[in-house]
């Protein structure tokens, strides 16, 4: 790490808790400080030393263009200069409902909120307040933000710094949450037996991304459906990350699922806080003004948040090949790198879904938490730094999902896969 950024670090240290604004980032798992960003370009990012690196955590998920895409960038300032915040009804956020609306497969109308936290906590009160039940289950090591009722068990920085449950989380709500094992619907179908008429939501993400990418095994999905459509209960798909990422419509267009309740975030928000609730009308109608379902936001449907969200999604309706091409530049990727751990004798096991994709180092199946939770995280974090120390950038956590945007090139690739086979040769020694 360069002068500037230990500085900064020391600093924030002084100022923010852990010195960052959300935990993971801070690099403690896998023993790095972190480079401190000053701007990014297409898939590049460039810290305050001056150093470049390729980008492969791409904010999280939200910049599957690139960064600072041109026409997303003159959106915003466009709009910008008309104001930041009316805290009042825009066209914008008209547009921006139609077309989640008509890219969504299942989703009749929606709410924007600020952030993917507030996605998952909000359609967690409609589906209580619509069902009149209080239980939800979730699965072990998917994450679905850090509301009360979903820290159970949860994936991403839970995950990755081994918290074994929230202190602050009052244990009567906790109660309310049922954790199962993640593709495992036998699980699922002796849980409903016993609680299913008390059951308001069964939440899941459906490419889970927060315990490394877990790829959802045939007939998974499809159980969870038919066993929440037999107990009256409703199946909530939080695709923060897999919306708009694994295919245009999300992972329940590529799966052919049809969910009561979507959480959106991440892509629809093109690198601003975004994040956005919906589903089925006769649901989304008991929300306030229409039904008594509360929830609010000063900034919900931010214009200059709504201007970049919707530039994104203009490019991802115009380039109609974007998903193929996020493929098989994804295919490069993955197959470059497995083959350059092989090379240094490795074993490891990489899951992908499209453009979002994990390296564990085990040589047993990933399908759930326990089997992820398996894999070699010193081996990972010797890995990491090799690839930081060369500039390629990636989630600090064996935990978190890499992401490809459409700015990765074949060059910039091939590039990763040679630091990589440089990084994996190191960990024998
Ligand atoms: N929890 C997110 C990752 N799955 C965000 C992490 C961050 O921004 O530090």
């Amino acid at each position: 790490m360069g002068e500037k950024s230990r500085e900064l670090f020391q600093k924030a240290k002084e100022l923010i808790p852990g010195g960052v604004n959300s935990p993971v980032r801070a690099g403690k798992a896998v023993g790095v400080n972190p480079p401190f960003i000053d701007r990014a370009e297409g898939c590049f990012l460039w810290d305050v030393d001056g150093n470049r690196y390729i980008d492969y955590v791409c904010s999280w998920g939200p910049m599957i263009l690139g960064h600072a895409f041109p026409e997303v960038i003159d959106a915003v300032r466009q709009v910008a200069l008309k104001g930041t915040s009316y805290g009042a009804p825009t066209g914008l956020e008209v547009e921006m409902a139609q077309a989640i609306i008509e890219m969504v497969p299942s989703v009749e109308m929606v709410r924007m909120v600020n952030s993917g936290t507030e996605a998952t906590m909000s359609a967690i009160r409609l589906a209580r307040g619509f069902t009149g039940r209080e239980k939800i289950i979730k699965f072990e090591g998917c994450y679905h933000g850090h509301a009360d009722s979903l820290l159970v068990s949860a994936g991403s920085g839970v995950a990755t710094f081994a918290i074994p449950g929230c202190p602050g989380v009052p244990a009567a709500l906790a109660e309310h949450t049922i954790s199962l094992g993640f593709n495992n619907l036998a699980e699922v179908r002796k849980a409903m037996e016993k609680w299913g008429s008390d059951v308001a939501a069964i939440i899941v993400e459906p490419v889970p991304g927060n315990m490394g990418v877990v790829v959802p095994e045939g007939g998974f999905l499809e159980g969870l459906r038919e066993i929440t459509l037999k107990y009256d209960s409703l199946l909530i798909f939080d695709e923060v990350i897999s919306g708009f990422r694994v295919s245009r419509g999300g992972a329940q267009e590529l799966y052919g699922i049809s969910p009561d309740l979507t959480c959106l975030g991440k892509i629809i928000g093109g690198g601003l806080p975004v994040g956005a609730y919906g589903g089925k009308k006769e649901i989304m109608l008991s929300m306030a003004p229409e039904g008594d379902v509360y929830q609010a936001g000063t900034l919900s449907g931010n214009p200059i948040a709504m201007a970049g969200g919707l530039a994104t999604m203009r490019q991802i309706q115009k380039n109609t090949n974007i998903y193929k091409q996020l493929e098989e530049k994804s295919q490069l990727l993955f197959s470059g790198l497995e083959r350059a751990a092989h090379k240094a004798g490795l074993s490891v096991v990489i899951n992908r879904v499209g453009s979002m994709g994990s390296i564990f180092f085990t040589e047993e199946e990933v399908k759930d938490f326990a089997s992820a939770k398996q894999s070699d995280c010193e081996k990972f974090k010797k890995f990491y730094s090799g690839m930081l120390e060369q500039g390629v950038y990636l989630a600090p956590s064996p935990f978190e999902a890499w992401f490809v945007s459409a700015a990765h090139d074949s060059e910039v690739i091939k590039m990763t896969i040679e630091c990589a086979e440089r990084s994996f040769a190191s960990l024998g020694s």
